[in-house]
């Protein structure tokens, strides 16, 4: 008889956490079932987890079908898209991974900043295209040195303020009140920040409290040698706004690992050579994946030999 834990996957993971959580629980891939919904009323109350990624979640209606849930292990730091206050009201506990992709999301950030200002993608682009054949590629903009605004100072935002000091760069920040232990100044306004910054960089959650925080305004106020960077969600970004931006050159530049609809990104953008366009993939290395994959395996480890994940987001049970 089987009675190890029944787990639900609800959408596509890194092959070899599927392959971990197959081999150490009872897994059913919800996408496999011929009609998802009518899977969910008549198997729903079999099972204990869930395993599944920032990118869908697990949201509040997914939590309401399963009466017997215990666990949520999520493979991302992002949990905007979990039911977390719902998970709370019942007990149910909630693993993610922060940290072990601190490193890659920064170096990502940095990534950008040298990218858009340096012109590294487009410069590569004209190469491939011949043109150095016929001219000289135009000039770029200095990073080393430069002002870096950092929105919202959390773990990454750390970490890309320390990769800021390696390039002499003068850093400040705004959050929603100033941390204490940082050598960084705080500016008590985004648009201040903003008209101070170089290179902008989001570093904030996602979720309805950040949402269209780098509004027409903030970009006018980065300005037309001002470059904006975002490495945290698409939906901080008020994405029509930075387009526009873009297109009557009232910025600099953006580069952009996020986007307000994933996979879908403004075709406007594609024609610019002064944007650099990342298909989500800040976290996207082997040695990060798999440590966020062993995190999930060990959050859910942990809550089955103890009742409590590992690394709990805040504020869930
Ligand atoms: C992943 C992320 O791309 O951690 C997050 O919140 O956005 C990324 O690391 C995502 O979780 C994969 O679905």
């Amino acid at each position: 008889l089987d009675t190890r834990p029944r787990i639900l996957q609800n959408g596509p993971l890194l092959p070899q956490l599927e392959q971990a959580l197959a081999a150490t629980y009872r897994l059913t891939l919800l996408q496999a079932q011929p009609d998802p919904a009518a899977f969910l009323a008549a198997e729903g109350a079999q099972f204990d987890g869930i395993a599944c990624t920032a990118r869908i979640g697990a949201p509040r209606a997914l939590i309401d079908a399963l009466p017997s849930l215990r666990v949520i292990s999520n493979f991302g730091v992002g949990f905007e898209t979990i039911g977390v206050e719902r998970a709370r009201e019942r007990g149910i506990a909630v693993g993610y991974t922060p940290d072990v992709l601190n490193d890659c999301v920064a170096d990502t950030a940095f990534g950008l900043v040298m990218d858009v200002a340096r012109r590294f993608s487009a410069a590569d682009r004209f190469t491939r295209r011949g043109d150095w054949l016929r001219g000289q590629f135009p000039l770029s903009r200095r990073v080393s040195g430069k002002r870096l605004g950092i929105v919202g100072l959390g773990r990454i935002g750390r970490v890309i303020a320390r990769r800021a000091g390696g390039f002499d760069m003068a850093v400040r920040y705004h959050n929603r009140r100033p941390v204490d232990d940082v050598p960084y100044g705080y500016e008590p306004t985004l648009e201040g920040l903003a008209r101070w910054a170089d290179f902008l960089v989001v570093a904030s959650a996602g979720g309805p409290a950040t949402r269209g925080l780098i509004s027409a305004a903030v970009l006018d106020a980065l300005g037309p040698q001002g470059f904006l960077v975002n490495v945290s969600r698409g939906t901080v970004v008020d994405q029509a706004a930075l387009v526009q931006a873009l297109q009557q050159g009232r910025i600099a530049g953006a580069g952009l690992d996020v986007f307000e609809q994933e996979p879908q990104v403004p075709e406007a953008l594609f024609a610019m050579d002064n944007v650099v366009l990342l298909p989500h993939v800040a976290s996207n290395t082997h040695e990060t994946r798999q440590a966020m994959a062993d995190l999930v395996m060990d959050n859910l480890a942990s809550y089955f030999a103890t009742g409590r994940v590992r690394v709990p987001v805040p504020g869930s049970a």
